[in-house]
């Protein structure tokens, strides 16, 4: 899929530490977010997201993690607002996780770890026709960032829970339809700081605005147990290795801001 930067991946190690190359890097991600030193902006409007669950098509371990793929080649599945002055089509979204539920999360609040973030990518559609050209672009995509929390199963979450074993090796793929990713939200989008950033694997371009939800939604253990079951490693590979923390380490703010839609 165009959507991804599993080609790059595909040439390093699974557990790519710091890339050998990084763009420089003044607005490298993830990063903590400092409540405190974070600016409320009330210029910043309410998200609209409108998801189709009809573009959803499949799902893809692409040996880091595993995304489920939108169609995007029509305006069906978009985000517009918050800070965001063009309109973003919905491309893929996917998770990061740890070992265990001390850690797994890539951004922090007041340092604080959660267990798992899912990314819910997006491209400008507006500026750019193909998500090829957005991700070298530092306006062309936007990526929602939801906190997981253990407690409660996640009744939206579970049907992609039980699509995961089909996905279980690396480069496999399997067909995944009529899945709304809108079911992953929180209750309240209204509530989310946004930032200056980068994608957190390679090609680590500086294109993303980062639009992180305050609140988290709740998952439980044996939901993230499954998706410690998956693999980094393809079947043909002799060791098999467990897909878990896929997190990047945490990045220099460099004079950034973070500013927050709520006091
Ligand atoms: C994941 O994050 C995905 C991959 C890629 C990457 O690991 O496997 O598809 O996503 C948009 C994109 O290339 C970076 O995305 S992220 O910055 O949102 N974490
Ligand atoms: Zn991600």
């Amino acid at each position: 899929s165009a959507c991804d930067a599993g080609e790059w991946i595909k040439k390093m190690h699974p557990m790519w530490q710091e890339p050998l190359a990084i763009p420089g890097g003044e607005r490298q991600s993830p990063i903590d977010i400092s409540v405190r030193k974070s600016m409320f902006d009330p210029q910043l409007k309410p998200l609209v997201m409108k998801y189709d669950p009809r573009t959803c098509q499949q799902i893809w371990n692409n040996g880091y993690s595993f995304l489920v793929e939108y169609d995007d080649t029509t305006d069906k599945s978009t985000l517009q607002g918050g800070p965001l002055e063009d309109q973003f089509r919905l491309c893929q979204f996917h998770f990061h996780w740890g070992e265990n539920n001390k850690w797994g999360a890539e951004h922090t609040v007041d340092h604080l770890l959660y267990p798992a973030e899912l990314h819910l990518v997006h491209w400008n559609a507006d500026r750019y026709s193909l998500f090829e050209e957005a991700v070298m672009e530092d306006n062309g995509l936007a990526v929602i960032g939801v906190f997981l929390k253990v407690g409660k199963r996640h009744e939206g979450l579970q049907k992609l829970v039980d699509a995961l074993p089909a996905v279980r090796h690396k480069d496999s793929v399997v067909e995944f339809t009529r899945f709304d990713a809108s079911g992953l939200l929180p209750e309240n989008t209204q509530d989310y700081w946004t930032y200056a950033g980068s994608l957190t694997t390679p090609p680590l371009t500086e294109a993303v605005t980062w639009i992180i939800m305050k609140q988290p939604i709740e998952v439980s253990h044996d939901q993230l147990a499954v998706f410690r079951s998956l693999l980094f490693t393809s079947a043909e590979e002799d060791v098999q290795k467990s897909m878990v923390n896929n997190f990047r380490v945490q990045q220099p703010l460099k004079g950034r801001t973070v500013r927050s839609s709520f006091v």
